[in-house]
């Protein structure tokens, strides 16, 4: 039997992935409403492939409020950072942990998802688990195996990417291997705790220093009237340079805070990381003043006649959090600027003023569509666009006098 602990956009399908293939499965969660739309069968967030999987593992899995007696627990829950000190907020691990350790037997292992500062196991987990008057790698194990998933293709990549198992003992590490390895076809590596800590952290940094570059050159190439888009295709022929795609700003809740743990543990060696945060953080303030310059351009001086397509923080999917458009609202706000026209296709309800909820009303009494986020939807429908201002701050509509970043 596995518990898993936390069931959002990771706990969820993993879940469903071990329960698809014949393992007795119990979900917990603290969330009661939650809990009760998994039971009635209703999956709180679209993802693809996610319907087709539970169907497959509806009677494997149960859900509950309480931690079960389990051989293994697996704990995927938030781990946000101190905006102040950038450090990792563990509360929500730690909770988790103590609520594992009420039901766990002796012999049970702990394997940690969520991802964490390296170092975080040694500092709250291990004194956990022992004040509760278990020892670490004898009555009870301790693991970690950060996921890696990408929301969008969360159900595929569960399946196909590699995965890293950090265990105090080769024997727990190879116990857990082989458990996620019912459903995992991807190469999967036993190291230490600490190893798989910072594996990950440096998997999310690599990724924002990369896009920080393309954000920094698409800056540079503005100022220097060259086409940053035509730059990095041409520059990624190269078969050792593969450079990301600059956009409106970095977002989601892995990219935008991983690289945080590094800054806030290592403040006077982490100059490089930092920086690259800071200039993806400053990209949602640079669309703002590049759209105030393209009105100038166009002579377009009404605010009421600009819109902001996209909330979320990337394609086709639903979630919001730290998204660039919505950084880019709250700097207007700060402002006092009024609030602009926005739509979201996947955003159905209002989370911010001034929300519309279909494309025709959109677009409707604009002359300046700034596009945010590359919705499938707006690919397909880029012609309706032709009699806009089209401001395209991901380089996706194939249209004709198209602003860029
Ligand atoms: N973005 C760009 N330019 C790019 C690629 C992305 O501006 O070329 C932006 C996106 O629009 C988005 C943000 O970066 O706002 C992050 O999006 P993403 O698709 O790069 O990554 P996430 O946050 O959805 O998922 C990442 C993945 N990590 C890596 O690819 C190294 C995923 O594998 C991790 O599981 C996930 O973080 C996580 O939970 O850590």
């Amino acid at each position: 039997m596995i518990n898993i602990v936390g069931l959002g956009y990771i706990g969820l399908p993993l879940a469903f992935s071990f329960a698809a293939n014949g393992i007795k499965v119990t979900g917990t969660d603290c969330n009661i409403n939650l809990l009760k739309k998994l039971r009635s069968g209703e999956i709180p967030f679209e993802e693809k492939g996610l319907y087709e999987l539970w169907e497959q593992a509806k009677n494997n899995i149960v859900f509950t409020e309480k931690c079960i007696e389990a051989d293994i627990y697996i704990i995927a829950v938030p781990t946000p950072y101190d905006k102040n000190t950038k450090r990792i907020d563990a509360s929500y691990v730690v909770t988790a942990v103590h609520d594992v350790l009420e039901a766990a037997p002796k012999g049970s292992i702990i394997v940690l998802e969520s991802t964490v500062s390296p170092g975080t196991i040694d500092k709250y987990i291990r004194p956990a688990v022992e004040k509760a008057g278990f020892i670490a790698g004898d009555t009870i194990h301790i693991a970690h195996s950060p996921e890696r998933i990408i929301p969008g293709n969360l159900v595929n990549e569960l399946v196909t990417n590699s995965r890293t198992i950090g265990a105090d003992s080769l024997e727990i590490a190879e116990k857990i291997k082989a458990v996620y390895g019912s459903f995992c076809t991807g190469e999967i590596i036993c190291t230490d705790i600490r190893t798989a800590e910072m594996t990950k952290i440096v998997e999310n940094t690599f990724r924002d220093i990369n896009i920080a570059f393309a954000n920094e050159l698409a800056k540079i190439c503005r100022e220097g009237s060259l086409d940053v888009h035509e730059i990095i295709r041409i520059a990624n022929k190269h078969p050792r340079v593969n450079i990301l795609n600059p956009g409106p700003g970095v977002g989601g809740h892995c990219i935008s805070v991983d690289p945080w743990f590094l800054v806030g543990d290592y403040p006077i060696l982490a100059n490089l990381v930092k920086t690259a945060r800071q200039i993806n953080d400053s990209m949602p303030h640079y669309v703002l003043e590049r759209t105030v310059q393209i009105m100038k351009e166009t002579g377009i001086t009404d605010l009421s006649k600009v819109g902001f397509y996209g909330l979320t923080y990337k394609e086709n999917v639903d979630d919001v959090r730290e998204s660039p458009t919505m950084q880019l609202l709250d700097a207007m706000r700060i402002h006092m600027a009024p609030s602009p026209k926005v739509y979201d296709p996947y955003i159905k309800k209002a989370i911010v003023p001034n929300q519309v909820f279909s494309l025709d009303e959109f677009l409707n009494g604009l002359d300046i569509v700034v596009i945010m986020v590359a919705h499938d939807e707006i690919i397909e429908k880029a012609n309706l666009l032709e009699s806009k201002v089209v401001f395209d701050t991901r380089n996706i509509v194939k249209i004709t006098d198209v602003y860029k970043l």
